[in-house]
């Protein structure tokens, strides 16, 4: 306690001196700090006091990666040691006796580094080189050691498996943020899931025992996940294929594993034969190896939202597991945050300490959105309850970094875990070059929107105020919004032009591109808004800066919009949709939009469309009940909304739905609930200014969907009808309606 505010103040004074200290550029924060306001010069020589165990090595490398170049007898001494060396005796006090944990002192002449183990050390050096960052250091002691065993991350995701230069660069990064843990495990690896029996082909596993070592020098435990539960039979052919397969990710140099049961149902998710499959590799290959780390259980029950409490799923889990092999738990639900109560819950049942699955900030059932804000929301006093905690990230690796940035700072130094000031460092961190125009940027990609799984996180409430003031007609506030939007835009120019860290740049192209028409949409509707309350024509000195312009503008980037959304080179394969500022900024914008037009009519008695969605399918109806059916499109497919009631379809009643564009089709196929109706209908397509007529069948009596001719598929259409010709009244459900697009 003592210790921070210390460092506080120390802080609070070299921000008036307009430095900044070097400690806290380290991440993640230390245990226990004294500063002095003393900053120098980092030494451009150093001299080595160090055993010769340390004069090689990955902690040697480490430091190696520093610019001071190492003299015999530079005036800055550098001193290494590990608790028991003769090196660091002075010291042997100081050293917290903590896993992982070292001292350390910085004065104008020299740096101790004291590891309470080799990790120590490891982690030691790393807290240099982070203070060491702008060329500078403080005087100061630090005592520091991580509150939680095993931090990293999982990769765990659906989707495209991070690239091997990706996972090279997680790696150093996890080094660099004292992240302990990597476990492999992409859903989207054959070799992970579907082909779990078979070696990798030899590119791959070359590429994995690279990983190893890449592991290796960066102290990070290389954990290889192995998912049977798809098709596993309970016999002992498969246990053999699966313990091979296990030796032959040993003969690569793995010595960590993992055991994904998650995502599968039947036979692969029972409990005592999970428990048996995991004490046997436990008995048989972790024990017998005796350089393998414990094992990790991924459960099918992995949530409290998943777990059935008479079968008493988990709670076997808990009795026959062998004591050591670990089970990772997601929280109360698939996507959750953990907190005290998760832990006792869990905990209890599995007879162990949980080890948290975190599924943020992956993005694999919103990837429309991209995450980039602070990772919030654990509780601080769970250190005690967990036995590891690692996050499950985006497809997105290096745009990831932002967030694990946090998980790794959470991890070390729970309580003192400052998720705002973790993710201001965080955006400094990935991108130095620009972390104005990041931050700008990444204030708009932090919610996730409307997802099945109900997780949303805080976007925009710095917004919130000037919004609704602008929605009174406040001519300030407007201009405030205006102004957000110029910033977002400039911010997006800048990043698509930086090429400091290019790998980042392109995993945001979609969204920048996005931000850049978000941001002139805004611009536009803004600008609106000033101009229908002025009702005077501000703008009388140009004839083209007109509000009919504005709105013609804002028309055309809700089109932009649209069209980006669904443009198959940008859009992420899965999923449409591009999609940023959805929480505050783009409502907000809609409802200025919609507030100028009205003015606008009011005044002048015109008639623009307030809407600000655009669709470029119109659906009308001489059928009342389906004349207001929203049009979705999903891709290529286009879907019009089911109805739930009972639709009497009159006589000679239609159908229309017209396409801004020509349509080529690909297939349609409706369904009206029915059996035998498809003769009561007639579809035609308008086709070159002609109506053209297409067949409808059943393929059987018994199967009311109704299926259009061979002839459909290549035409290119902009309008379809569908007419009930049968001369009375059709009493229908309207089910489905689907076509899709070449
Ligand atoms: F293993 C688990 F802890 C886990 O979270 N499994 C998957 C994970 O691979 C995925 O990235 C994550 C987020 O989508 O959620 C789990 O996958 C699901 C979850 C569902 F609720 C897949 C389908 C679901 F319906």
């Amino acid at each position: 306690m003592m210790n921070k505010k210390i460092l506080t103040l120390g802080l609070m004074l070299m921000a008036g001196l307009g430095a900044t200290a070097q400690v806290s550029l380290v991440n993640p924060v230390p245990q226990e700090v004294t500063a002095q306001t003393a900053l120098f010069e980092a030494p451009t020589q150093w001299q080595l006091n160090a055993d010769k165990k340390h004069l090689t090595g990955y902690i040697y490398d480490a430091l190696m990666t520093a610019s001071p170049e190492v003299v015999k007898k530079a005036p800055f001494k550098v001193t290494l040691g590990v608790r028991g060396e003769g090196k660091v005796s002075k010291y042997r006090k100081n050293i917290p006796a903590k896993s992982e944990g070292y001292f350390m002192k910085v004065t104008e002449k020299e740096v101790v580094i004291a590891g309470n183990d080799e990790k120590g050390l490891f982690y030691g050096v790393q807290t240099l080189l982070g203070m060491m960052q702008q060329g500078k250091l403080e005087a100061c002691t630090i005592t520091d050691w991580p509150d939680v065993p095993f931090r990293g991350t999982v990769e765990g995701f659906y989707g495209t498996p991070w690239s091997h230069e990706a996972r090279k660069s997680q790696l150093e990064f996890y080094g660099r943020n004292k992240m302990n843990v990597y476990i492999y495990g992409p859903k989207d690896d054959p070799w992970h899931r579907d082909k779990w029996r078979e070696p990798y082909p030899e590119v791959e596993a070359n590429r994995i025992a690279e990983l190893v070592e890449v592991a290796k020098k960066n102290g990070v435990n290389f954990y290889w996940a192995i998912h049977p539960g798809v098709d596993i039979k309970w016999n002992d052919e498969d246990r053999d294929k699966l313990m091979a397969k296990l030796e032959v990710m040993y003969q690569l140099g793995v010595r960590s594993f993992a055991v994904f049961f998650d995502d599968i149902w039947g036979e692969g998710a029972q409990a005592d034969k999970q428990a048996a499959l995991l004490n046997y590799i436990d008995d048989n290959f972790v024990q017998a190896k005796k350089d393998v780390a414990p094992l990790i259980l991924c459960p099918t029950e992995y949530n409290k939202g998943w777990a059935n409490e008479e079968k008493g799923y988990l709670r076997t889990l808990g009795k026959e597991l062998n004591k050591g092999i670990e089970v990772m738990w997601t929280g109360n639900s698939v996507v959750a945050c953990i907190d005290k109560p998760t832990m006792e819950w869990i905990n209890e049942r599995i007879q162990r300490k949980g080890y948290i699955w975190l599924n943020f900030p992956v993005n694999d059932f919103v990837r429309d959105h991209i995450l980039m804000g602070p990772a919030y929301g654990n509780g601080l006093d769970i250190a005690g309850d967990v036995s590891g905690f690692v996050s499950n990230p985006m497809e997105y690796a290096e745009t990831s970094k932002i967030s694990l940035y946090g998980i790794a700072d959470y991890c070390w130094n729970m309580e003192a875990y400052d998720y705002q000031s973790n993710w201001e460092k965080s955006i400094e961190n990935i991108l130095p070059s620009n972390p104005q125009a990041l931050r700008t940027f990444a204030l708009y990609n932090k919610d996730l929107g409307p997802n099945g799984h109900g997780f949303r996180r805080e976007e925009g409430e710095e917004l919130r105020e000037t919004a609704d003031k602008a929605l009174t007609g406040d001519m300030y506030a407007t201009a405030m919004i205006n102004n957000a939007c110029f910033e977002l835009n400039i911010a997006c120019d800048i990043l698509l032009n930086d090429n400091s860290n290019p790998e980042l740049i392109h995993e945001l192209r979609p969204w920048l591109i996005q931000g850049k028409h978000l941001a002139t949409y805004g611009s536009a509707v803004c600008t609106m808004l000033m101009f229908a309350e002025m009702k005077d024509n501000v703008s009388a000195a140009s004839k083209f800066l007109t509000f009919e312009n504005l709105y013609k503008q804002a028309r055309s980037l809700q089109k932009q919009m649209f069209d980006l959304e669904n443009n198959k080179a940008m859009r992420h394969p899965y999923q449409i949709g591009t999609k940023l500022g959805t929480k505050v900024m783009l409502p907000t914008l809609n409802k200025i939009f919609a507030l100028a037009t009205e003015k606008y009519n009011a005044a002048n008695g015109t008639n623009l469309d307030t809407t600000a969605e655009y669709n470029p399918y119109k659906l009308t109806s001489t059928v009342t009940q389906l004349a207001l059916l929203p049009v979705k499109i999903n891709g290529d497919v286009v879907e019009i909304t089911p109805a739930l009631e009972v639709i009497n379809w009159q006589a000679g009643g239609e159908l229309l739905l017209e396409s801004e564009t020509n349509v080529t089709f690909q297939g349609m196929e409706f369904n009206f609930g029915v059996n035998n109706v498809a003769k009561h209908f007639r579809l035609e397509l308008f086709v070159n200014g002609a109506w053209k007529e297409v067949s409808l069948l059943h393929y059987n009596d018994t199967d009311p969907v109704i299926h259009t001719g061979n002839e459909l598929g290549g035409m290119t259409a902009n309008k379809l009808r569908i007419t009930n010709i049968s001369g009375e009244e059709q009493k229908v459900y309207f089910k489905n309606f689907r076509f899709i697009r070449r």
